[in-house]
């Protein structure tokens, strides 16, 4: 990554998961000492405040038109307020740095980066999940659960329409640490383009393999890539403090290297971390191994 001026935003939005908690993500981070640790490392770091984001029970019925999407109307408005950031932080010469909230802002980080090319950006998404569900594949209409089907274009039209629609280009896109797809997702996304690294790929080729190849298929071809990185990836033991643990994830030291390679792709040119749910969390330890990990991201090395 080339860029030396990182501008931070915060999106404390829970009802893509529709459950509280993780609106109080980007605080957690914060608190970890976000800004001071990128500083440390020499970047310029310029915090673009905090997304207004409505929360769970503020709502009475999650889905009153019966649309298989939980809060859809909440989240198109929140997604709109953040795509508009996303662009004014690209504009104002600064890298975006999106702290979550839940997975669903994605959408509208990724309709931010419309400014950086339609179909010119590659996606590495860490992640337990596929994040590929539509409304008809879904098994509980979270959104969070689909924000990659949007990008490259699936899914409900008001979604779509927040980004040029596909956003990214979807031969570009990668999965790594995914261990709980759903039956009718991975139809979709065994259709698709898109490149799924399990975590027995892991184990099999290694995270030093894994990064290389994930790094090639996400650049290839495009000038941007962006890093989209939830925490459930993680294995619960080291990182409980999020809403959908998975066991088996990825060790603090893959991620480590993982993420340092990525930080040597000068196409990086946004990133997202998303679902820590500090509610779940024993001491703040996932927002601290998060901030951590963001830090080897963003150039610090083990020596
Ligand atoms: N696949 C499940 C669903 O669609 C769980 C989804 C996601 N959880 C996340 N995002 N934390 O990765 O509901
Ligand atoms: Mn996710
Ligand atoms: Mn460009
Ligand atoms: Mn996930």
């Amino acid at each position: 990554m080339n860029f030396r001026k990182i501008g931070l935003i915060g999106v404390p939005q829970d009802v893509g998961a529709s459950k509280k908690g993780v609106d109080m993500g980007p605080g957690a981070i914060r608190v970890a000492g976000v800004i001071a640790k990128l500083r440390k490392l020499g970047h310029e770091v310029k915090d673009f405040g905090t997304v207004d984001c409505y929360t769970v029970d503020q709502f009475d019925s999650r889905d009153p038109n019966n649309l298989g999407l939980n809060y859809l109307d909440i989240i198109l408005d929140t997604c709109s307020l953040l795509k508009d950031r996303v662009e004014l932080i690209i504009n104002a010469g600064y890298m975006p740095l999106v702290l979550g909230g839940d997975h669903s802002i994605s959408i509208g980080t990724l309709a931010g980066l419309k400014k950086m090319n339609q179909g010119n950006t590659g996606v590495i998404w860490i992640d337990a999940h596929g994040d590929f569900n539509t409304a008809e594949t879904s098994p509980t209409g979270n959104i969070h659960g689909m924000p990659l089907a949007i990008a490259t274009g699936r899914g409900e039209k008001s979604l779509l329409a927040l980004g040029p629609s596909p956003t990214v280009s979807e031969k570009n896109c990668v999965i790594i640490a995914a261990r709980e797809i759903d039956p009718n997702e991975a139809k979709l996304l065994k259709e698709s383009n898109v490149t799924v690294f399990t975590m027995m790929d892991v184990m099999k080729k290694g995270i030093v393999e894994i990064a290389s190849e994930a790094i090639k298929i996400a650049s290839d071809g495009v000038d941007h890539v962006h890093v989209s990185f939830d925490v459930d990836s993680l294995d619960p033991k080291e990182a409980p403090g999020t809403g959908t643990q998975v066991p088996g994830g990825l060790h603090y030291r893959e991620v480590a290297l993982l993420l340092e390679s990525i930080s040597k792709c000068n196409k990086v040119s946004s990133f997202e971390l998303v679902e820590v749910n500090p509610a779940l969390d024993i001491q703040n330890q996932t927002a601290e191994l998060a901030v951590e990990l963001l830090c080897h991201a963003f150039g610090k090395e083990m020596y």
